[in-house]
């Protein structure tokens, strides 16, 4: 469907271009770079993010060439390790963490709730900072030695046996963490604090109970990593000895500490993205998400639930027989809330009038690869089966179809949802259609052969491999070939239709929330007046409405 078809009152909605907005009020590089406007920090993320995944990627390049032969001979074996390491570092917590939540959570959750900013601006641009100088300084540390114990900073490996740089790579993750805590603090003051007249909880976008439980998350989550890193730092200059069972410390409490984060982690990462899919998938099928109050309980039972299954992260680490059985246990939970918003999705499709344009396309893309994602999850949470998997690709596999498949998927449906309301433009139809589905083919051929490769036994983080796994990892790099340009495509058309791109109206979509109900881009303040919520969120009924009143009054 051509864009301009979509578009309402097209007429009227020309009439209303914007003169003055949240981007042409103020000009010059200081006015953003001292800015406490919600949408230019949301901006200003936005293009970091950008730069990092790019930067992630291009590491994710060189792993795949360099697993293209069974051989290493792209690379030495320690400077695949490092580049593995700062691929991992960068994509989870320089892009995956802040993505949804640092673009459009910060552009979008004021204005869904009618606020006029974020609760605190001031900490909201700190968090930019601090994220900047984070980012800048893992790649300082990557430059200049680079680190090499893989994501997860195992001890001994991190505190005892290497000299790489661990110690600056550490202090940019904790610093990182800061950014993190205070963007979640931000969300939670201002869901609490600024909704607008008649905004109840439950007449919230899920897009922000889904942030709210995330950034329940944030805040309690990331000061554990922080001081996981605090030790590991410690034992490493000054040999202290909590996780050095030679002066009476134990390994295993770095396990306990760093996934006791991270696997909450991994929801902080998920639910914005899933926050994402309940708006487009209520808007392109023109239907209340079914089960609204169960989806946005859903949420916050993911993130109660994701705190109390992190020791599936340890089932070969030496725990007790006892607590890997309580854990596959605990783990098997969390999929229940997970299937609740499965579920409701699709019974939101059910009957609804359904259109694909490019958001649909990658919401589709979310739900087919999210659900493989997570049922290869169940393999994992069960401890028999994860000790022989766990270790191999399959884990690799796994994560790639949660994160990649599921976040990046959502992400990129929010992205060009949102882009007429940011911009004020529309990004060509017909090519991103296109690039979502060489995306969805890339993704495919990248990821699907490592759960064979996995279940076959080869094993992950080595840049080496047995030759008869070839075939595979041919197949796994010319489907990373194919994703990479499924994701060069938005950067390239996006930033055309910057300058190029049809003028979007207020509601191009046609969607309920009220980010929609102001001009494209907004001002500043977001709306000419605080507005008032009269309705229940995704109510289609009262749009018409509206929209028969706004005809009636202008002819
Ligand atoms: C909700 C989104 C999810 C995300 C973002 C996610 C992400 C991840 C990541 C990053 C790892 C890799 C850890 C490593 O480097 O070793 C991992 C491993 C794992 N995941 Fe998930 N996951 C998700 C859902 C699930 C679900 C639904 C289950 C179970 C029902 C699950 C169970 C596991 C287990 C048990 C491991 C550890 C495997 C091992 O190391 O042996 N995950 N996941
Ligand atoms: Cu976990």
């Amino acid at each position: 469907m051509s864009s301009s078809t979509i578009v309402s009152l097209p007429d009227q909605s020309l009439a209303r271009i914007p003169r003055m907005n949240f981007i042409s009020k103020e000009k010059g590089l200081l006015s953003w770079l001292l800015t406490g406007d919600h949408k230019r920090i949301a901006m200003l993320y936005l293009a970091s993010i950008t730069f990092f995944f790019f930067i992630g990627g291009a590491l994710a390049g060189l792993i795949r060439l360099e697993l293209l032969t069974p051989q290493s001979d792209l690379m030495a074996t320690d400077t695949y390790n490092k580049v593995f390491t700062m691929h991992g570092i960068i994509m989870i917590f320089f892009f995956l963490v802040p993505s949804v939540p640092a673009t459009l959570g910060n552009f979008f959750i004021p204005m869904m709730i009618g606020a006029k900013d974020l609760a605190l601006p001031k900490i909201n641009l700190l968090s930019w900072y601090l994220y900047m100088a984070a980012g800048i300084l893992a790649i300082y540390s990557m430059a200049t030695g680079g680190v090499d114990t893989g994501w997860t900073f195992t001890t001994p490996l991190s505190t005892h046996y290497l000299n790489t740089n661990v110690l600056t790579t550490g202090v940019a993750i904790f610093i990182a963490g800061f950014s993190s805590i205070f963007t979640g603090l931000n969300f939670i003051v201002t869901i609490h604090k600024m909704r607008c007249p008649g905004m109840t909880w439950f007449r919230m976008p899920l897009f922000v109970w889904a942030h709210y439980a995330a950034s329940i998350l944030m805040v309690l989550g990331t000061p554990v990593l922080a001081i996981a890193i605090v030790l590991v730092a410690l034992e490493r200059v000054f040999g202290i000895g909590v996780f050095d069972p030679t002066k009476g410390g134990d390994p295993l409490l770095f396990q306990h500490l760093f996934w006791f984060y991270s696997h909450p982690a991994v929801y902080i990462m998920i639910l914005p993205g899933m926050g994402v899919i309940s708006e487009t998938i209520s808007t392109f099928s023109r239907k209340r998400v079914f089960g609204y109050t169960a989806v946005a309980f859903s949420s916050v039972a993911i993130a109660v639930f994701g705190f109390f299954v992190w020791a599936h992260h340890m089932f070969i680490m030496g725990i007790s027989n006892y607590s890997m059985l309580v854990f596959s246990l605990l783990t098997m939970l969390v999929a229940v809330p997970s299937a609740i918003k499965i579920f409701n999705w699709a019974f939101t499709l059910y009957k609804g009038s359904i259109t694909f344009e490019t958001p649909m396309l990658y919401t589709f893309g979310f739900m087919g690869l999210f659900t493989i994602g997570g049922l290869t999850g169940v393999f994992l949470g069960t401890s028999g089966t994860d000790i022989h998997l766990t270790e191999t690709y399959f884990i690799v596999a796994h994560f790639h179809f949660v994160m990649v498949g599921g976040m990046l998927m959502a992400f990129l449906a929010g992205i060009h949802f949102w882009w007429p309301k940011m911009t004020g433009r529309m990004y060509p139809e017909k090519i991103s259609q296109f690039a979502a589905v060489v995306t969805f083919i890339g993704f495919n051929f990248t990821f699907f052969p490592q759960f064979i490769l996995g279940t076959l036994g080869m094993p992950r983080r080595y840049a080496t491999y047995p030759p008869e796994f070839q075939v595979l990892n041919v197949f796994s790099t010319a489907g990373a070939t194919i994703l990479g340009i499924g994701y060069l495509l938005p950067l390239l058309y996006l930033t055309w239709s910057l300058r190029y791109g049809e003028i979007a109206g207020e509601n191009p979509w046609q969607a309920t929330g009220l980010e929609w109900q102001t001009q494209s881009p907004p001002l500043t303040e977001n709306f000419p007046a605080i507005p008032i919520m009269d309705h229940e969120a995704y109510d289609y009924e009262w749009l018409e409405g509206q929209r028969e009143k706004e005809v009636a009054s202008v002819g």
